[in-house]
């Protein structure tokens, strides 16, 4: 097995017949400004393993005599690399790191992590020696969406579950978080002046449970752990399908004034907001409102999808009203690929879901995005979806896409997925973990890993040079920093696990 197994594969990567070794005596040493903060994340990951002190200094320090060793972290590399791009040396000399930004330190930090050995990712003290492969690291995004959707609707997560997991996905330089707030089973965001969405809408979830939903001050909580690694978190409200959980909680929402009952199945498409009705949009205008405060990314993700009990024409028209409402907060739209049947506001994003192999009519809808100027995330179920099983016997998880085992989640590429729609057209890709049977951080853990790192291989590294060979050698090193970060990953055949 390579030394380098590095996920995803960067750019370039040339090893240098040299090592590197982090002692009580290493430093890190920083540029001045945005990139400070970084310093002080990679000092708390790395102290507690290392049992080594690691103090933050300025750049301009002087080394530590010849034998070096110290880490720095510098915001001088011209813009060539792009926002997200960043220039790795590691050597006897120490560590060097370079990028534009601090949200490029903060990805180039990401693959000096996994050069370090498993053990770093454990959260208690370990045994060194903490010594680095030499190596010359230039690297940058193929796609600036590279998501990651968790579903707290169906089941509610707490706090913590939702930063763990933002955790997780950032060590593969997963840049977007998507929220799924609300569907037929739960509405989980506190919405001021429709306050029994969450108290009433919020206090079920699938099979019975007790949901929950994040007050304004939790939901800042996420949104702010996400922002200091550098993931935008985009809210997602489904409307006008997957309502049940709004429709429950005001009868004025219900064509006939009377509200259904509460949700616990798993069935779809049953549930929908009434487009004439002057009181959806005033509702939608102040749910947008509230999410748009609590949101500093410039996307909003409005759903659409399966509004099976929406007539087309009354979809359209919701549509359109709906799309104005966001634009109007000054946000960028984002739908499910549904959406593209309607007429889409410029700029918006649409997320294509379908299974998909060239001109099938499924793929029509995300020709039609295209057409209409709009760009596509893609996210094809029977590829890129956490929730499918692995296999028949895998105990969670749904199959209506087929199996989507470890091969099946890397072997494919955004760019060739449907005829008509080619990289200049792809915003990016992401990863939905639905969770109808997913109830638990271990469950999340288990449905996630070890298929999340395909996904960010496919929307990070160039389509030139990946194979599934070499993503499954790189794969099988990771095993050991999940079993170090106490990730209860699924042990797949598939993948010769060191
Ligand atoms: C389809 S994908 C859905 C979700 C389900 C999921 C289960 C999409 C936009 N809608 O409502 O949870 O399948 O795999």
């Amino acid at each position: 097995m390579t030394a380098f197994s590095v996920i995803p594969q960067p750019v370039s990567l040339t090893p240098v017949p040299e090592t590197c070794t982090l002692t009580a005596d290493t430093r890190i040493r920083v540029t001045h400004g945005p990139g400070e903060a970084v310093a002080a994340w990679l000092a708390t990951l790395l102290r507690r393993p290392t049992g080594h002190h690691l103090p933050v200094v300025a750049s301009s320090a002087p080394a530590v005599g010849d034998t070096g060793g110290d880490i720095a972290l510098l915001l001088d590399d011209p813009e060539r690399l792009g926002r997200e791009g960043h220039l790795l040396d590691i050597g006897h000399q120490g560590v060097r790191l370079r990028a534009h930004t601090a949200e490029g330190l903060f990805r180039g930090v990401q693959t000096l992590r996994q050069l370090l050995p498993p053990g770093v990712e454990h959260a208690g003290a370990r045994p060194g020696p903490w010594t680095i492969p030499g190596v010359r690291v230039e690297d940058h995004p193929r796609f600036a969406w590279r998501g990651v959707m968790l579903d707290v609707a169906r089941h509610f997560f707490a706090v913590d579950t939702v930063k763990r997991f933002i955790d997780q996905a950032a060590a593969y330089k997963i840049n977007i978080l998507h929220l799924h707030l609300t569907d037929d089973q739960g509405w989980r965001l506190a919405i001021d002046r429709w306050p029994r969405l969450a108290t009433y809408g919020g206090g079920t979830e699938v099979g019975g449970g007790a949901g929950g939903h994040y007050s304004k001050a939790e939901y800042r909580a996420i949104v702010e752990h996400a922002a200091a690694r550098h993931m935008t978190v985009v809210p997602e409200i489904d409307v006008p399908g997957h309502t049940n959980a709004a429709l429950a909680s005001y009868p004025e929402l219900n064509p006939g004034g009377r509200a259904p009952d509460r949700y616990t199945g798993i069935e779809v498409g049953f549930s929908s907001l009434d487009a004439h009705a002057e009181i959806t949009y005033r509702f939608l205008g102040d749910v947008i409102d509230e999410v748009a405060e609590l949101t500093p990314g410039p996307y909003l993700h409005i759903g659409g999808d399966e509004a099976h009990s929406t007539d087309p024409a009354d979809y359209a028209r919701f549509l359109a009203r709906a799309q104005r409402i966001i634009g109007e907060r000054g946000k960028t739209v984002v739908a499910w690929q549904d959406a593209a049947s309607a007429p889409l506001t410029r700029g918006a994003l649409v997320q294509y879901w379908r299974p998909a192999k060239g001109s099938e009519p499924d793929t029509r809808a995300a020709r039609d995005a295209v057409r209409q100027g709009a760009r596509v995330i893609m996210s094809p179920a029977d590829h890129a979806y956490l929730d499918g099983k692995y296999h028949s016997g895998t105990p969670l998880g749904l199959d209506w896409a087929g199996h989507v085992g470890v091969r099946d989640s890397y072997a494919w590429d955004p760019a060739t997925l449907v005829d008509g729609v080619e990289e200049q057209d792809i915003a990016g890709v992401e990863a939905p973990l639905w969770t109808e049977t997913v109830t638990g951080a271990g469950d999340i853990d288990f449905m996630t890993f070890p298929r999340l790192p395909a996904l960010a291989e496919i929307g990070w590294s160039p389509a030139r040079g990946r194979s599934w060979e070499s993503y499954r050698d790189r794969l099988a090193a990771h095993g050991a920093r999940w079993t170090a970060a106490g990730v209860a990953f699924y042990r797949s055949p598939e993948v010769p696990w060191a």
